[in-house]
């Protein structure tokens, strides 16, 4: 643990570098950040965004593919903040300028039915495909685990389409899933690349967290992780992701 003040520095710097959209160093380079210390520096900086007017919706798990674990060289799952600021309507615009060096990420997203602790069952009110746009904060996108966990998980942007009940969307292991820019192919992958099943995320995120403090509540968006590798977002076009059965989400980057 570290000390709340020092936590409010680290946010401080870290929400300054997303709104001139500079990267900075990363804190591992010269104060290694521990994980338990890392989570208290991300939820200070989502309390300064709480104050400034914007509103938690949901939560996000990192690195739950094996394939992004790679691309990021980071083994654990993590888990980040999603606010309202960060949301972008299905067929809504997203400013490119707005990042400094942002990919794009075809996801699994659930809707909460209820309230969720650490020994609750399944809460899953809905699922539907979804898009994440990711954005360091760090300069050329290099972070270790601390590094990352402090920076809410690269979060920038997402975007939800339509939701579906479980009952509606059957199984849900397996499905393909496509990203798509501008109606070209970009990336390919199935849904089982999440933890081998996309439904034990929820288990996941339950136990991180307990573990490090955040709050599962009913209406709360969860999004399960990177299907594929993220690709960088183009600074112009049509961003689609499409997961067979679920439907597809799409947004414009201008
Ligand atoms: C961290 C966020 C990873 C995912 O879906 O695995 C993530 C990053 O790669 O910058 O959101």
């Amino acid at each position: 643990m570290i000390s709340a003040v020092r936590a409010a520095q680290f946010a401080e710097s870290l929400e300054d570098a997303q709104v001139r959209a500079e990267p900075i160093a990363q804190f591992s380079a010269t104060a290694p950040l521990e994980v338990d210390a890392a989570y208290q520096v991300q939820h200070a900086l989502i309390a300064r965004r709480v104050e400034g007017g914007d509103r938690v919706v949901g939560l996000k798990l990192g690195f739950t593919s094996r394939a992004k674990a790679r691309q990021m060289g980071v083994e654990d799952v993590i888990l980040g903040t999603l606010t309202a600021g960060m949301q972008i309507p299905d067929g809504g615009a997203f400013e490119f300028g707005s990042c400094i060096h942002p990919r794009v990420e075809p996801e699994v997203a659930y809707l909460l039915g209820s309230d969720v602790d650490a020994h609750d069952g399944n809460a899953i009110a809905a699922v539907a495909p979804a898009i994440e746009i990711i954005d360091s904060r760090y300069r050329n996108f290099q972070f270790d685990l601390g590094d990352v966990v402090a920076d809410n998980t690269s979060a920038a942007g997402f975007a939800i389409g339509p939701w579906m009940t479980p009952a509606e969307a059957g199984r849900i292991d397996n499905r393909a899933v496509l990203l798509e820019v501008d109606d070209r192919l970009v990336q390919t992958g199935s849904t089982s690349a999440i933890l081998g099943h996309p439904a034990r995320a929820l288990a996941v995120a339950r136990r991180l967290a307990a573990t490090h403090g955040f709050a599962l509540r009913s209406g709360m968006i969860l999004l399960a992780g990177a299907a594929t590798v993220a690709i960088p977002l183009p600074q112009r076009g049509i961003v689609e992701t499409s997961i067979a059965g679920l439907g597809r989400v799409r947004i414009r980057i201008e």
